[in-house]
């Protein structure tokens, strides 16, 4: 087992340091909790610092460089002229792991439970359907084949149709059209891409097969690194709008806490702890990831860009609204009652109380 064990691996992707907090969580889910005999790789683009990929280095076997504007590559070339096209393409880059025989995809924002390694038996391309639309599958946790010839195939077909949702969730669907009629053994189980809300869509579902999941997805705009913990406590507090479980993000943020946070190098941990930190980051992360406002965007496509790690750090989500926010919800008698729904930003007033808790030198917010 062991040589299949070095040409299959799990993969994953950060787009920033942020989503690479995520692929930390996730790496040590996978090693230390579900004890995964396979390799993990994670892909990781020009938005992830150097101390974020050397903190990548101790979980990860592998880390995989995605230059976007390589231009020694013809198809990466034609890519140039669609960058709303880029952020959809970095995830297909997996394919380009040819290395492997096979491999798992997870996004950063999901949490293995329990062991997967039986993942590596399904062919190209298993996936468990979207809770949305359950004719198409969630392309957050995909089984698929390393291959140049699939990725060049992949790439022209985005070219010549697109992506029906703008990701890469739509542009696989697309590929992969036969997925949700033709053979049942590609269709993994839900248990294996769980949305952490799913407890409130059929509750009794929830209750009856909860103790069967394996892979936790935390979809939605705000993630579990959103969330106020205290550290005192040791407890996660969900925010009444993100409709995550709590279990579940109490399980994402013991392994933060115990895992990944106590190895962060000292550079980073000032970079995520206290209003300072954050701020510097932001400054940091737009210049690489955000060429100006996306004032003309409707709030679902700024809470896709969210999504992808794509914030609108010099308008709709620049500090200055973010403090609003963040003196509003201070001033109230709570959380209750104020509106977050505005701005996808609702969580990082959270990591900040969160930086302030285990930061005595982070200013109060509270004054
Ligand atoms: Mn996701």
């Amino acid at each position: 087992m062991a040589e299949r064990g070095d040409r299959e691996a799990f993969v994953t992707l950060a787009t920033n340091d942020t989503y690479a907090l995520g692929c930390l969580v996730l790496g040590n889910s996978l090693r230390q909790r579900a004890q995964t005999t396979r390799k993990l790789v994670v892909m990781i683009t020009s938005g992830v610092t150097q101390p974020m990929r050397n903190q990548l280095s101790r979980v990860f076997d592998m880390i995989y460089d995605v230059n976007l504007l390589d231009s020694r590559d013809a198809a990466n070339l034609q890519l140039l002229g669609r960058p709303d096209l880029s952020v959809t393409f970095t995830k297909l880059h997996c394919w380009r792991l040819t290395m492997f025989d096979k491999a798992v995809f997870l996004d950063a924002d999901t949490l293995v439970l329990q062991n997967v390694d039986e993942l590596f038996d399904r062919e190209e391309l298993s996936a468990a359907p979207d809770a949305g639309w359950p004719d198409c599958f969630n392309s957050g946790v995909f089984v698929f084949r390393p291959s140049e010839e699939t990725y060049d195939s992949l790439l022209k077909f985005a070219m010549s149709q697109g992506s029906f949702d703008g990701g890469d969730q739509g542009l696989l669907n697309m590929y992969f059209r036969d997925w949700a009629t033709k053979d049942i053994a590609k269709h993994l189980p839900f248990i294996y891409n769980v949305v952490s809300q799913a407890f409130y869509s059929y509750l009794p579902a929830f209750t009856q097969f909860k103790d069967f999941v394996k892979i936790v997805h935390f979809i939605g705009a705000t993630k579990p690194w959103h969330h106020p913990y205290n550290t005192a406590t040791k407890e996660v507090t969900p925010l009444p709008e993100s409709g995550h479980n709590k279990d579940y993000l109490q399980i994402w943020w013991d392994i933060f806490m115990t895992l990944v946070q106590p190895t962060l190098d000292p550079s980073l941990r000032e970079q995520m702890g206290g209003l300072v930190g954050e701020l510097a980051a932001l400054s940091l992360q737009s210049g690489v990831t955000c060429g100006g406002s996306q004032a003309h965007l409707s709030e679902q496509e700024r809470k896709l860009n969210w999504e992808r790690g794509q914030v609108d750090y010099l308008g709709a989500d620049k500090f200055d609204n973010i403090k609003q926010k963040l003196d509003q919800s201070m001033k109230g008698p709570g959380t209750e009652g104020v509106d977050f729904s505005s701005t996808p930003f609702k969580g990082t007033s959270s990591s900040i109380s969160i930086s302030v808790s285990s930061k005595a030198k982070a200013p109060n917010p509270k004054k």
